[in-house]
């Protein structure tokens, strides 16, 4: 009996009923994340990759109150106009909006709920939320950290930017048994760079070694996700000097404006933009591809496992 509020996509619903590979897409990304139009088109150009790579997507966000596990391009293209005015929606959202009957964007949370919810396995995305600069004071951790740590939910990103504090997000994940692998490297990717000092647990080469250490852990009966970090492809990588500069003086400013809560990962994603132009948008574009079409051909080998 799947969850009442819950609304599956045909397509998707045909897909999981008959073990064939789907991919879970999170709709903050495309509300909060990047600019209208780049936001739909990428969103559309991200699903067209999952089928060529030969899995069904399936983008997660909430419209009017319902959990749905597959969007429309009108509902792609709804999500991408109405941009920050939509709710952005964690753990804590999803009983006052699904009561209210309004909408939500999903973060990684809400995203790998509903998709555990519809019984899908393997979630691209850009990068996930983590533990903050600062918060030895602030306890700013974002819920995707716990939500990694409790659903079985495959994420795969090109790590974490370093808004965050690699080293203490790593800790946290640790600390909550989340296996963090590298996908063709030992070092964990740092979004926009492909490497940010800090080592990962494992590296792992193939989709189908992914797909079967995740595969294990379910058997093994341990709880949780799995955390897979994809390095952004070299030719669209950023300079770090660049980088880190936008980065540091977008945390400056958050400070400065008082800014905390669910608002500080959007304000300082848009200040990095605004800081380094559309060159971190191209690079954050080419990153969600490249995750997108290394989930699919996990989730088809997961399938075949
Ligand atoms: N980091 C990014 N891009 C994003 C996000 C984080 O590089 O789009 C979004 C994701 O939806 C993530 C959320 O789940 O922000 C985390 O927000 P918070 O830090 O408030 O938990
Ligand atoms: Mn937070």
């Amino acid at each position: 009996m799947l969850n009442k509020f819950l609304d599956v996509k045909p397509e998707v619903a045909e897909a999981i009923a008959n073990g064939k590979p789907v991919v879970a897409l999170e709709s903050t990304i495309i509300s909060h994340g990047m600019p209208y139009p780049q936001n739909v088109q990428t969103a559309l150009e991200v699903e067209r990759i999952i089928r060529e790579n030969g899995a069904v997507p399936a983008t997660i966000a909430i419209i009017g109150g319902r959990l749905k596990a597959g969007l429309t391009p009108e509902e792609i293209e709804y999500f991408g106009k109405k941009g920050t005015t939509i709710a952005k929606a964690s753990r804590r959202d999803l009983a006052v909006l699904c009561a209210r009957g309004e909408d939500g964007a999903t973060t990684v949370t809400t995203t790998m709920i509903i998709a555990h919810m519809a019984g899908i396995k393997i979630f691209a995305t850009g990068g996930i939320g983590g533990v903050h600069r600062g918060a030895e004071t602030t306890m700013d951790i974002s819920a995707d950290l716990e939500e990694l740590a409790a659903t079985p939910v495959m994420v795969v990103c090109a790590g974490a930017k370093s808004i965050l504090d690699l080293g203490l997000t790593l800790e946290y994940l640790e600390t909550h048994g989340v296996p963090v692998i590298g996908y063709g490297t030992k070092e964990l990717p740092a979004f926009y760079t492909r490497s940010s000092g800090f080592s990962v647990d494992y590296e792992i080469d193939t989709p189908e070694e992914l797909a079967m250490a995740f595969k294990t852990q379910h058997e093994l009966g341990l709880r949780g996700g799995m955390l897979v970090t994809n390095p952004i492809p070299e030719q669209y990588s950023m300079d770090p000097k660049v980088i880190n500069a936008a980065i540091d003086e977008a945390i400056r400013q958050c400070n400065e404006n008082g800014i905390h809560g669910k608002a500080t990962t959007p304000f300082l994603l848009a200040k990095v933009k605004e800081l380094t132009g559309g060159d971190s948008l191209e690079s954050n574009i080419r990153l969600v591809y490249n995750n997108a079409r290394l989930a699919a051909l996990t989730a088809k080998a997961y399938c075949e496992a």
